[in-house]
């Protein structure tokens, strides 16, 4: 059952009044089991109670309206600053990085297409030469969208790429530099040392990490240690439409400090939009009231 579906059960009986320490039980429930991260819970239901402190029960309505208050004020703070769109940077170098599969390569097609409605130019760095098949995805993604991927063969230097991609830029007074790179090495220090190198030769205006939303909070922790060094700007939680449980979101915009720029949400071009709480908390309290 989804979070969405758990507090509808609980929002049915909405006159009811109970008491507070009843509702912090049944919100510990509900929220573990829907991948929100134990840290996450605490930080939600200490926030809960210093909002009741004079209260001993309360009507449901209200306490589903107290919850609801609380999860857009943590997806609020995770709302980024910058306007991709409008930094001013010509051209603005991307570059993303992230555990294989959480979908870097798709972010970067989705986000080229979005940048080329939004009338701006883009070319891709195809620099992960590692994975077989990478370029050849990422070269289907820009032949569709008529967008030019520099690429070079499987095992090339991907900084070089990089930096190829961004001299075509320069040349051509392109917007849009997007840098995608390998999720799986031989080993994760490759894989480091080489998200470092390529860091170090395009020195990217941002560094956005991808991330699943299905996958547990333990996973994203993992994320958060695989990468501990590499300092990243941003992130795109890709996968929305698949997370059944729903709770992840949360955990991810509280337990990074990085803010969150993109939403993906679905299998199709059109499936990435700009990091919005308000769709999220629609999508899960929607239909509940
Ligand atoms: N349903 C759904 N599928 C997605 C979404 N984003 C990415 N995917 C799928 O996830 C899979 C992996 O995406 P990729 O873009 O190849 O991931 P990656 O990070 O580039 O992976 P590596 O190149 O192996 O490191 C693909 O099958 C995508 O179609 C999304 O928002 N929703
Ligand atoms: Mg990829």
């Amino acid at each position: 059952m989804s979070l969405k579906e758990k507090l509808g059960n609980l929002f049915k009986g909405s006159k009811e009044e109970i008491e507070i320490s009843k509702f912090r039980d049944e919100y510990f429930e509900i929220l573990l089991e829907s991948d929100v991260s134990l840290e996450t819970v605490e930080y939600i239901l200490g926030k809960f109670e210093n909002k009741h402190l004079k209260q001993k029960r309360i009507m449901r309505s209200e306490a589903i309206e107290s919850l609801k208050e609380i999860l857009l004020e943590i997806l609020e703070r995770a709302k980024p600053e910058t306007d991709i769109l409008g930094t001013g940077k010509k051209p603005l170098i991307i570059m993303f990085l992230g555990i294989n599969g959480t979908g870097k390569t798709t972010t970067i097609a989705r986000l080229s297409y979005f940048l080329k409605n939004n009338g701006k130019t883009v070319v891709v760095a195809a620099s992960d030469t590692f994975r077989a098949g990478a370029i050849e995805q990422i070269k289907y993604h820009g032949d569709e969208l008529g967008i030019r991927v520099i690429a070079q063969t499987m095992g090339s230097d991907p900084s070089a790429i990089a930096f190829d991609a961004i001299e075509h830029a320069r040349a051509r007074n392109l917007d849009f530099v997007l840098i995608d790179t390998a999720g799986r090495m031989q080993t994760n220090k490759n894989l480091m040392d080489e998200m470092r190198k390529i860091k170090r030769v395009s020195k990217p205006d941002m560094t956005f990490l991808t991330v699943d939303a299905m996958a547990a909070s333990d996973a994203i922790e993992q994320a958060a240690t695989f990468l501990k060094d590499i300092k990243f700007d941003g992130i795109v939680v890709n996968k929305l439409d698949t997370d059944a449980r729903g709770g992840a979101i949360f955990s991810i915009a509280h337990m990074f400090k990085e803010p969150i720029y993109f939403l993906g949400i679905g299998q199709k071009m059109g499936d990435l939009m700009l990091y919005d709480p308000q769709f999220i908390i629609n999508k899960i309290f929607g239909e509940a009231q």
